[in-house]
């Protein structure tokens, strides 16, 4: 197969780096340029333009330049070719990372400190141990099972649940639709990690957070959304929040981003935001991967990570 030429198109990321990049090996067109254009066989894309990649037709495979896929599948016109989703140590790391600071941060009270911190309160407070807290993760792919990980060398008992069993060592694995309310009525702080989809969308809404443990060492169930924000009602998470069914949360995404300013999520005392900053793609990391795989798919070997088009990531 011949050296391919690659369309960038970037949606509210600035290209330039990217371009620097892949331009090192490869002719790159960035878009509004490229439309219709027969040299162009592969797409490296964040919320491309409607009907772009339908125009191209010699395009033989599209490159994501995030975890998730949800924005590629926003395209009414996608064509039919193989999509490929980012894993990257990279990446993987940046998540875990995001993971066990907001599960230590709950843990360990940050919040509680902070208020008493404000109000110069010298107050020790009950302490428990990581092994007393089950943490759930909700979506036990590449970042969930780094992330599992992680928490079971902290110490914390990890709950899984993923759509197709996938078992792990050291963690209570459940799976399906059947899995679900076992899982979270085992879980004191869940760990929100799924791919928006058709299925998925809205998941994390109040009957689902009802069925959080609440009589737990923590003094409530927790919430970490790192996921997407469409995964969630953020007006159930507040009226959770009110309620007591939830105790605190952090909300690394949003339904609406950037998170408008009018958003109570944005003061709210037992809410932590961060502007969907979990694990960010850093081209440095993520190009030569990219540029590697469409080397090897020219040499006549498999792309990895494809995504399955039916389940949606
Ligand atoms: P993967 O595709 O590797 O894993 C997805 C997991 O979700 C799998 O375990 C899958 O189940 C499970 N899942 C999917 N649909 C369902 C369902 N209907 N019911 C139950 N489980 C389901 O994805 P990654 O781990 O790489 O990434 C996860 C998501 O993280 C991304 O899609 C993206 O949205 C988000 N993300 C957010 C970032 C941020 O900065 N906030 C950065 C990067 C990613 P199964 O194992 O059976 O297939
Ligand atoms: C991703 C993201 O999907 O940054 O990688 O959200």
């Amino acid at each position: 197969m011949e050296k391919g030429k690659i369309l960038l198109a970037l949606t509210g990321i600035h290209p330039q780096r990217w371009h620097e990049l892949l331009s090192a090996e490869r002719e790159v067109v960035l878009e509004p340029n490229g439309a219709n254009d027969p040299s162009i066989t592969y797409a490296v894309v964040w919320k491309q333009k409607p009907n772009l990649l339908k125009s191209l037709p010699n395009l033989r495979a599209i490159f994501s330049i995030g975890a998730g896929v949800d924005h590629v599948f926003a395209d009414p016109g996608l064509p039919d070719v193989p999509i490929v989703k980012i894993v990257a140590d990279n990446l993987t790391q940046h998540m875990v990372e995001y993971v066990a600071w907001r599960v230590l941060d709950h843990h360990r009270q940050a919040m509680l400190y902070r208020v008493q911190q404000q109000k110069k309160i010298w107050h020790e407070p009950p302490q428990r141990v990581a092994g007393d807290i089950s943490v759930g993760i909700m979506g036990l792919g590449s970042l969930g099972r780094a992330a599992a990980s992680a928490l079971l060398s902290l110490g914390f008992a990890v709950n899984g649940w993923s759509r197709s069993e996938r078992p792990m060592k050291g963690v209570s694995t459940y799976s399906g639709e059947s899995g679900l309310i076992p899982f979270l009525n085992a879980t004191d702080i869940l760990v929100v990690l799924l791919p928006l989809t058709p299925q998925t969308q809205g998941i994390v809404n109040y009957g689902l957070l009802k069925e959080l443990r609440k009589r737990n060492g923590l003094g409530g169930a927790v919430l970490i959304n790192a996921g997407r924000g469409r995964l969630q009602k953020d007006a159930d998470i507040l009226r959770a929040l009110e309620d007591g069914t939830l105790k605190e949360a952090s909300l690394d995404v949003f339904e609406v981003e950037p998170l408008p300013k009018t958003s109570p999520l944005w003061s709210h005392p037992k809410v932590f935001v961060t502007p969907h900053a979990a694990a960010t793609s850093d081209p440095a990391h993520l190009v030569p991967i990219m540029l590697r795989q469409m080397a090897a798919y020219e040499r006549g070997e498999k792309l990895e990570n494809l995504v399955d088009r039916e389940a949606g990531y």
